[in-house]
């Protein structure tokens, strides 16, 4: 490690992080695509996001996790990038970017960055070059012969038969050599190979040069996914599929491990305290201990996908929409805090820029139950155990989009589901419905500023729709209104940070096949925090005899604040000061 890259030389920024500084920190996520438009053309950029900063720093939260800004053909908004060590101009400059980790700095706002290295984009220097088969980048990606017995192009030919992520086959041919690459997402987004020691030495050289520009960590792209079987095996195909699962070959590969703790000891990730969280979809308890075991030096945290795939049907894919009745959530996330609660830590989360908004999907988004849901939703994450992100809008309480019809939609998971699923017959309401509730774009519709035509995002037509909801979500009415959902977030970060019960605290639930009430107690020494929540749209009278004596105990945040009583109103819930 040459010496410009010691730890001590990191600009500005590690003074901020003090080990394990990120157990009591809450992360906010910026989608920069949709936060905040300077320029007018209709799409979110850095500049935007700098000018907004105020709107963190009065939230209370402590990090920045910024979406992709690389330079990109943007077929997946920035999740393909063609290099990694600049700045797409419809974003800005790296100016602009160094600007932006400078402003977070002296707010005391770290600023994490997103890590997209499971694959490139196709038009990336590395991929362009790995086409030619005598290039010393042809191993770079995994490139393979057709099928044994199979002429290259005709019909089940591809060396395998995954599925990518967003329809089709996960094999691309290229005609001049006549071999197939690997993508596990689009056909733009070729994987890395990261058997190859070049691949990863680059990786982490770039890695580096980000630290070295003052950035505190990585939020890390199924960062599970570098590591796969090398035999790359036929993969189960589950009912109703043309194509295999690649999971079982593609995720959580033999030498996962091996690849972490090398990139931690490569870029100095946990000497210099850098956050680290890797998005892991698939990962299981065991798996998510294991490599947030501090002592193994592989990662802080993991994102769990297990949460948010609950509202799947059993064997299905996520447009295959189930009822989820809340014991199986909340004994979900339960087993992850139990699972984790001595070795590892948790990573509490109900949004990202792929989940639709919490409030439409696990809390009521009527006109009657938004404002309490959405708060009794923030209270039941935020006593959990570990660090919470917030997903920008979730703090208003902003909801799904309510697209009608399918010319609106822009994602590119929706848009080639919605082609392949016309292309099989399936019928064309019930896809509809899917997109509706499940569609990423959900979340990706521009931030609610105000009650302004364009809410306040963009001088110019937004890239998305704006949710018409914004005359009345919006961050301007909720800083004007005491109640507001945005005014229940910064309590509870606050909170956070005044009580160590709320980050350190032993987590137990109680009442864990109560159909409506969710019920946690955290212990901390002599300090005892109960969340008393009702998690339905009617009203529910809690147990007395099943609870602890709630005589003298203070409360500390409610969404209904005066009341008292084990009579809750619909969404109502309570944290209580457990008075010993
Ligand atoms: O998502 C990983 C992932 O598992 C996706 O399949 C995602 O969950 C999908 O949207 C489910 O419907 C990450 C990024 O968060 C996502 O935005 C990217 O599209 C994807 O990786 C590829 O980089």
């Amino acid at each position: 490690m040459s010496p410009s890259t010691s730890p001590t030389s990191v600009p500005g920024s590690t003074e901020l992080r003090a080990p394990d500084w990120w157990k009591t920190a809450v992360v906010y996520q910026v989608y920069p695509r949709s936060f905040a438009d300077s320029d007018g053309d209709g799409v979110g950029d850095i500049p935007g996001i700098t000018s907004r900063l105020d709107h963190l720093s009065r939230l209370g939260v402590d990090v920045l996790w910024l979406s992709p800004v690389y330079t990109s053909p943007m077929d997946d908004n920035g999740y393909d990038i063609s290099d990694y060590q600049d700045v797409d101009p419809l974003f800005g400059s790296l100016a602009d970017l160094d600007a932006l980790i400078a402003a977070c700095h002296d707010r005391g706002i770290r600023l994490l960055m997103d890590l997209v290295v499971n694959h490139t984009s196709d038009e990336h220097p590395w991929f362009v070059e790995s086409r030619d088969p005598s290039s010393p980048k042809r191993d770079w990606y995994w490139w393979r012969p057709p099928r044994p017995g199979h002429e290259a192009g005709s019909p089940g030919a591809e060396p395998n038969n995954w599925a990518a992520a967003f329809s089709g086959p996960a094999w691309q041919l290229d005609e001049k050599s006549g071999e197939y690459y690997l993508h596990l997402f689009s056909a733009k987004q070729p994987d890395l190979n990261w058997e190859n020691p070049e691949v990863r030495q680059a990786v982490y050289a770039m890695m580096r040069w980000w630290v070295d520009r003052g950035v505190d960590g990585f939020r890390m792209d199924v960062i599970n996914f570098i590591s796969k079987d090398p035999t790359l095996p036929d993969g189960p195909v589950l009912p109703g599929q043309a194509l295999g699962s690649p999971f079982a070959g593609s995720a959580n590969g033999p030498r996962l491990d091996e690849f972490l703790a090398e990139m931690n000891r490569e870029v100095g990730l946990t000497d210099r305290h850098l956050l680290t969280v890797g998005e892991m979809p698939g990962s299981t308890i065991e798996l998510a201990r294991h490599v947030t075991d501090a002592s193994r030096r592989e990662l802080d945290m993991v994102f769990t996908f297990e949460h948010v795939d609950l509202d799947v049907k059993p064997g299905g894919v996520k447009w295959d929409i189930a009822d989820l009745p809340l014991p199986v959530l909340k004994r979900n996330l339960q087993s992850w805090q139990l699972g984790l609660a001595d070795v590892g830590w948790n990573s509490l989360y109900w949004n990202n820029h792929d989940q639709p908004r919490a409030v439409s999907r696990f809390g009521d988004d009527s006109p009657e139950h938004r404002v309490s849901s959405a708060k009794t939703l923030a209270t039941v994450l935020h006593l959990h155990r570990g660090t919470p992100y917030v997903y920008q809008g979730e703090e208003l309480g902003m909801t799904n989009a309510d697209f009608g019809s399918i010319e609106q939609y822009r994602d590119i998971e929706s848009v080639n589901y919605y082609a392949s699923a016309m292309g099989l017959g399936l019928d064309r309401e019930a896809v509809m419905r899917s997109l509706l509730i499940k569609s990423r774009d959900n979340a990706r519709t521009p931030m609610q500023w105000d009650d302004s035509p364009n809410a306040g995002f963009s001088a110019g037509e937004p890239w998305l729709p704006v949710n018409p909801n914004h005359t009345f979500i919006n961050a301007a009415a909720a800083e004007a209104d005491p109640q507001s959902v945005l005014a229940h977030y910064r309590a509870l970060i606050a909170l956070r940070h005044k009580l160590p019960v709320v980050s350190e605290g032993d987590f137990a639930l109680l009442l864990p096949d109560h159909d409506q009430l969710w019920v946690i107690v955290r212990t901390h020494g002599d300090d005892r925090l109960l969340v008393l929540a009702n998690c339905a749209s009617q009203p529910v009278s809690a147990p007395a005899a099943e609870l602890p004596d709630l005589a003298g105990a203070r409360v500390l945040l409610a969404t209904h604040p005066g009341r008292d009583g084990l009579d809750l109103l619909p969404w109502e819930s309570r944290l209580y000061n457990l008075a010993r």
